[in-house]
């Protein structure tokens, strides 16, 4: 058993022989620091101190290692002391000990990698031999085999061989290092990072105590929590209003040990953390995502068994008011992303998913009247949300002056110059309109056929209506004296009504409506009114229309004999390619213009026909009973 110890002394000759292979290594590392700890400032100096921490970390994982002392020492070196096995002083194949190797020898893996989760692969892990080689000088003391080794390393070189310096009745490890200033452009400890990543390490390794001295302010500090990650979530959520006690989740997967804390708040902010092998994971990765899943399914599934007229919550939902620490430990961790710091281990997921779905389902179940808080905070976020959402919606339409009505089938165009409004009668025809149209440039507006008395109503009561808010909201110039041309969302407003007498009472209707309230609509010669035939005319295969009975007799008269005629009675006898065809394609339509005498025509005539003076009604209607046979009036 004594010998490494003699081995090591009788080395001391061949020093400089065989200490020559590692300056390779040493050399690489010194050349291109960058690759190994990510650079040359803070973070990279902090790195050496985390690579040695994370080994103590790792030792106390495999379960020998209780303590650990960190001290930021006057002459710009840091220490690390901890109360593991000591790193293996024995032999090595390579003739020399196991330190040595370990401390010289890049990714000085193999025999003694102790397997148990470690960090390495991830954004430390690089190796003792870094630290080295990185180090101006570093010391090494280990307590093991009952006895105290010592060596001394300057630059990644050892400057004599490794030493028993005394007896030992513990076991650890002790390294002591000063980063090289000719390496480093930043060489001092921060407090700060070092204290807060301790305090870290401390909440995700329960019962491990963390020590920091700061021998240059006499600063100390002790970092031991028994309650791990839980005491994590509550220092995160102290001073906040909670809505039950910290929530532990934990178990054990394909090899993954997962353990989640979670506690509600009755706040609106969401704080989850993610760690991998006490990495933290600011770009999150598959644990985030099994977790994400796997808390919104088991607070679903609760709330479907539980709540009546339980409608299913979205994750933003649950998630608001959150706040979570979740913790993997993956024998071998992959990381990805901008900065290394994304799990994307897909056994990860599953694993996280399940141990949280189960496990909270569980809770839920076992503590009702804490789950229905949290399923009313939900209900309540979603309800916020969606109102939030309202009133974004309304002030971006109050931007745009308008609120499009929901039946209004908009084209798809933004140049108004080639933009038509078709305001169709009856909620079928528009239908037809809507398969028939060029969705590109032709807007169809469904209204349905009883709009009100604008002549009796007023504006006030007009607008009340909701055929005519609709009609305003679509052309969206305003209405009365607010109307502004300049604003009208389409170059031409197209009436499309059937060619029968209440499609006439409609057009009546909607012309003196825009007579009356959007009159420089029709001066402009924006507003028009569709012509759709009046016959079908087949001979054969051959179809022909006709939009008045004169065109019919030519038609007739044409095709000779053996024709069919089909009178259109409404919109709705035609398929959607008739409309298009005979109505619709610009190609073929034949659209009429309304002008300025029409519609005052129009109006004189609504006037008469719903207007107070009941002589000249009754007049009008004696004299037009040929036409208005349908009429209610
Ligand atoms: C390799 C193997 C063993 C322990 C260690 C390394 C070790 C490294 C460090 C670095 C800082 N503290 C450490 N503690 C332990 C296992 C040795 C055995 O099997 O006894």
């Amino acid at each position: 058993m004594k010998s490494d110890v003699k081995v090591a002394e009788d080395q001391k000759s061949e020093y400089s022989a065989s200490h020559i292979e590692v300056l390779g290594d040493i050399e690489a590392v010194r050349k291109r620091p960058g690759m190994y700890i990510g650079g040359v400032g803070v973070r990279g100096l902090h790195h050496l101190l985390w690579e040695i921490v994370d080994n103590s970390i790792d030792e106390a994982l495999a379960g020998y290692c209780k303590n650990i002392k960190v001290t930021l020492h006057k002459d710009g070196s840091a220490s690390v002391e901890d109360d593991g096995r000591g790193i293996p002083t024995e032999m090595h194949e390579l003739g020399k000990p196991a330190l040595e190797i370990v401390l010289t020898k890049l990714h000085a893996g193999g025999k003694f990698d102790r397997k148990a989760y470690r960090v390495s692969g991830g954004l430390h892990g690089v190796g003792l031999s870094v630290v080295n080689a990185l180090s101006e000088w570093l010391e090494v003391r280990v307590w093991r085999n009952g006895k105290e080794y010592y060596q001394r390393y300057e630059r990644g070189v050892p400057v004599e061989p490794l030493k028993v310096v005394g007896k030992a009745d513990r076991t650890g490890t002790y390294i002591r290092f000063k980063p090289d200033e000719e390496i480093f452009e930043v060489t001092e400890f921060s407090w700060e990072i070092v204290s807060q990543r301790l305090r870290e390490l401390a909440y995700l390794n329960k019962g491990v105590k963390l020590e920091l001295y700061d021998e240059r302010t006499g600063e100390r500090r002790v970092y031991c929590y028994e309650d791990g990650i839980v005491g994590f979530v509550k220092k995160l959520n102290s001073g906040k209003p909670v809505l039950h006690d910290v929530i532990y989740l934990s178990g054990e997967k394909s090899g993954v040990i997962v353990e989640v804390a979670i506690q509600f708040t009755d706040t609106d902010v969401e704080r989850a953390l993610f760690f991998a092998n006490n990495i933290n994971t600011v770009e999150g990765g598959t644990h985030a995502a099994g977790f994400r899943a796997g808390l919104t399914r088991a607070i679903n599934e609760f709330g479907k068994k539980h709540v009546k007229k339980f409608k299913p919550l979205t994750g933003v939902d649950i998630r608001e008011g959150l706040t979570a620490v979740v913790s993997v430990k993956v024998p071998e961790p992959q990381f990805e992303g901008q900065t290394k710091t994304k799990l994307t281990n897909s056994e990860v997921r599953t694993a996280v998913d399940s141990i949280v779905y189960s496990g909270m389902l569980e809770w839920l179940e076992e503590h009702p009247n804490e789950a229905i808080k949290i399923i009313e905070k939900c209900v309540l976020a979603r309800k916020a949300r969606e109102a939030a959402k309202r009133a974004r919606e309304l002030v971006r339409k109050k931007k745009e002056g308008l609120t499009l009505p929901g039946k209004l089938a908009d084209c798809s165009s933004k140049r108004p110059e080639e933009r038509e409004l078709f305001i169709v009668e009856g909620e079928s025809a528009g239908g037809s309109a809507k398969q028939a149209r060029d969705r590109r440039f032709q807007a169809i507006l469904p209204i349905r056929g009883k709009i009100i008395n604008v002549e009796k109503a007023g504006m006030n009561r007009a607008m009340k209506n909701e055929e005519i808010r609709a009609i305003v909201a679509a052309i969206g110039a305003g209405v009365g004296k607010d109307f502004d041309i300049t604003k009208v969302r389409y170059r031409r407003v197209i009436i499309m009504t059937d060619a029968d007498v209440d499609g006439a009472h409609i057009r009546t209707l909607l012309l003196t409506f825009f007579y009356r309230y959007m009159r420089p609509l029709i001066e402009s010669g924006y507003l028009y009114i569709a012509q759709p035939p009046l016959y079908r005319i087949k001979k054969g295969k051959k179809v022909y229309y006709a939009y008045s009975d004169r065109e019919l007799e030519d038609v007739l008269k044409r095709l000779g004999d053996k024709v069919e005629v089909q009178r259109y009675k409404g919109l709705g006898e035609m398929n959607p390619e008739q409309l298009w065809e005979t109505t619709m394609n610009p190609e073929n339509r034949y659209l009429i213009q309304v002008t300025i005498e029409d519609a005052k025509k129009a109006d004189e005539l609504f006037s008469i026909l719903m207007g107070e003076d009941v002589e000249a009604r009754r007049k009008f209607i004696v004299e037009h009973s040929k036409e208005v046979k349908n009429l209610d009036i």
